[in-house]
């Protein structure tokens, strides 16, 4: 199953294989502090939604608790929550943003 043994009994990979980067979700959790306009804002300028979807998605997070608001690599991913959560600290929202696996 895409291995073979040469005569030396070296083990190579034959099948054909296009390894993908691992991706990973950027979440946003609720809480009961942060101004609503303040995730939206969060969601149109770091996230590049529009404001109807920011706001949306914002609703979305504050209903169920969390949601993800995009995909992206594992240094995107870092990257936007590095924003995120500066951001947020700066104006003293108790905002959380998270990556995990996909
Ligand atoms: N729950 C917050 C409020 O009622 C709004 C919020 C939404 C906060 C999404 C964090 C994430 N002000």
């Amino acid at each position: 199953d895409g291995k073979t043994d040469d005569d030396a009994g070296v083990i190579t990979r034959t099948k054909p294989r296009t390894k993908r980067p691992p991706l990973y979700k950027v979440l946003i959790l609720n809480d009961d502090y942060t101004p609503m306009e303040f995730v939206v804002h969060v969601l149109e300028r770091f996230f590049g939604l529009s404001h109807s979807q920011a706001f949306e998605l914002m609703l979305t997070v504050h209903k169920k608790g969390v949601a993800v608001v995009g995909v992206f690599s594992f240094e995107v991913a870092e990257t936007k929550v590095g924003q995120v959560m500066d951001f947020a600290r700066r104006h003293q929202h108790p905002l959380q943003c998270t990556m995990e696996k996909e």
